[in-house]
């Protein structure tokens, strides 16, 4: 999801979008039974939106999250039924509780629209519903309900943003840094193991210099996608450094550390990245420092600093080697 984020970067304005959205084309959901009213709204909204009608409050509970509806329109004077209960049932369900919502009620009912206003429901009006007041407030209030949807999908790209990697993809060292203070402490409390692989490939200045910075581009990509076959949901993917990954791997000790790391070095070794379209194939090698908790570490720090130290020593002792 996070590279699917990545690539909705320089969408549409949502403040744009929000100024020149005209409040049409939605989706509304009339849960009214008296003949007359039905036919009034219907009428009076059916040329700009979809209105679709239910007269059962019960089956209009049903079908309210099956129809993405932007806005339900509600009588609090059902026959034989509180149409006041529906409103609060359609805030709370996790499905609707973003429509919009508007109450249509008596003007004697007073008390029981403040009681609906109270917990939430957005506008009401009242009988005999006036044509343009009624064509003016559905405008509002679905304009209203769509820019919030719009703040909320811009928010959510933006924090998914905020913690990926353009390049590859993967996390980026700020998520690691906000993340590994609690794994490392759910690992401590736990008395569980937790694993740190500092992957580094080898020789990457000379493949730049070599095939061009765009090639080298890609073999990074491509890098990325292969260790990422690696990792289950619970372990951390995160490019720590220009062409360095991280790999936090919880509730392993070092044995099996080792094993993963020199899994994914002989991985790596054993295929080269294909780039230019399939026109070139770039062999690359990669150095594995591991590191593993150590019951006196205090943080984070401590374990990164040993990958850190072994990764040295990787690369002083020959390249294409896990040391930890
Ligand atoms: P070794 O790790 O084996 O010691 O050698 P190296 O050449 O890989 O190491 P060094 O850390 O000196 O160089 C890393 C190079 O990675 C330098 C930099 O130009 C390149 N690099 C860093 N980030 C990127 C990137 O996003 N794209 C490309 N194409 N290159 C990058
Ligand atoms: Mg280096
Ligand atoms: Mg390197
Ligand atoms: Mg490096």
């Amino acid at each position: 999801s996070c590279a699917l984020a990545a690539r909705k970067i320089g969408g549409p304005d949502p403040l744009a979008l929000a100024a020149a959205d005209t409040g049409e084309g939605a989706r509304i959901l009339l849960v009214e039974d008296r003949p007359s009213a039905i036919d009034r709204i219907g009428t009076a909204l059916a040329q700009k939106h979809t209105v679709t009608v239910e007269t059962d409050p019960h089956r209009a509970l049903v079908r309210a999250p099956e129809g993405e509806f932007d806005l339900a329109i509600v009588s609090l004077d059902l026959d034989g039924h509180d149409g006041l209960r529906l409103c609060s049932q359609l805030r709370s369900l996790e499905r609707t509780r973003n429509m919009a919502l508007i109450m249509i009620g008596e003007t004697h009912e007073k008390a029981r629209i403040t009681r609906g206003l109270d917990f939430g429901v957005n506008d009401y009006l009242l009988r005999p519903i006036d044509r343009n007041e009624l064509i003016a407030r559905v405008r509002t209030q679905v304009r209203r309900r769509r820019f919030s949807e719009t703040l909320r999908r811009a928010l959510q790209t933006s924090m998914e943003l905020a913690i990926t990697d353009d390049l590859t993809g993967l996390h980026n060292r700020r998520y690691l840094d906000r993340n590994m203070g609690a794994i490392f402490g759910e690992a401590a409390l736990q008395q569980k193991g937790l694993a740190c692989l500092l992957l580094d490939i080898d020789r990457f200045k000379s493949i730049n210099d070599t095939y061009g910075h765009e090639a080298g581009d890609e073999v990074l990509r491509a890098f990325a996608e292969r260790i990422r076959q690696y990792v289950r949901p619970v372990d951390i993917l995160a490019r720590y450094g220009g062409e360095e990954i991280v790999m936090v791997v919880p509730g392993v000790e070092l044995p099996d550390a080792r094993a993963i790391a020199e899994r994914i070095r002989e991985r790596i070794e054993a295929s080269p990245f294909a780039v230019r379209g399939g026109t070139l194939d770039i062999g690359v090698t990669v150095s594995v420092g591991v590191s593993v908790r150590r019951p006196t570490d205090s943080g984070p720090a401590d374990i990164l600093k040993r990958a850190d130290d072994a990764l040295y020593r990787a690369k002083s002792s020959g390249r294409n080697r896990v040391e930890a």
